[in-house]
């Protein structure tokens, strides 16, 4: 019996079908799609008391659950052979404490939903109301967010991956906030964050990230490089634009 991944289209969703993708373990995959910016009525499954995505059930222990962070330890806990820390044959894509890049590791799969996401999201709002440029508020959050961009910067220039030489599932976790994410906001240009482009080009490069995106969004033009979209979602109306169409 295999796991269901609720994945609803341009979100943090994403992140498990890359995981599963990554592991190589079968799942079934039920698509959602924003209405036009939220998510629609569909996400309302008993046990998803948000109504948001990701949301995963596994008929084979009966659980459910939400939270990208959480689905993503779940499963690599789920597949774990011998001790737990996400090992699946040859494949592991967690740092076991004690083990070299297991600091980095908790450290920055957390990073992604408690600093990094939070930064990209404040920069979001406030990029949808008409605020002067130099209004305090705006200079704040810019401020914030490019200290969180620069720390990212800074940690890629030192490590090809976030926990070191290894690919983990701490890199699954960031990824979304630096790209798809831009489809909402803030629109930031990573001209100046060199590191950052060169971790996304090596992101492009895994077979696993193009087949996880070609399943759950086949549509959308990936945003890997410098640039932001011209328009967001939000400024376009929602899913019903093509702003985010190849
Ligand atoms: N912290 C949660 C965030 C979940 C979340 O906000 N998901 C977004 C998609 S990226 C969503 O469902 N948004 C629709 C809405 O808020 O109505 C996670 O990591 O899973």
């Amino acid at each position: 019996m295999v796991l269901t991944i609720h994945h609803m289209g341009i979100s943090q969703s994403e992140r498990i079908i890359w995981l599963c993708e990554e592991l190589g373990i079968e799942y079934k995959l039920i698509k959602h799609v924003r209405d036009p910016v939220l998510a629609p009525t569909s996400l309302k499954i008993n046990g998803n008391d948000t109504g948001k995505a990701p949301f995963i059930e596994d008929p084979e222990s009966g659980i459910t659950l939400a939270e990208s962070g959480a689905i993503v330890e779940y499963i690599l806990a789920r597949n774990a052979t011998g001790e737990l820390g996400g090992y699946l044959g040859e494949k592991k894509l967690a740092k076991k404490y004690g083990e070299k890049g297991y600091v980095d590791y908790i450290y920055w799969f957390h990073y992604a939903n408690a600093g990094l996401q939070p930064a990209m999201m404040g920069s979001m709002f406030l990029d949808l109301v008409s605020l002067d440029n130099d209004d305090r508020t705006k200079t704040w959050a810019d401020q914030r967010l490019h200290a969180t961009l620069k720390h990212v910067d800074d940690r890629l220039a030192e490590a090809k991956w976030l926990a070191g030489d290894d690919f983990t599932a701490a890199d699954i976790m960031v990824v979304y906030s630096l790209t798809t994410q831009r489809y909402f906001g803030p629109k930031v240009s990573y001209k100046g964050y060199a590191n950052i482009v060169r971790f996304l080009g090596d992101v492009k490069e895994r077979p696993a990230y193009g087949r996880a995106m070609e399943k759950g969004d086949p549509e959308m033009r990936l945003l890997l490089g410098e640039e932001p979209p011209v328009k967001t979602l939000v400024e376009a109306g929602g899913v019903g634009s093509d702003v985010w169409k190849k």
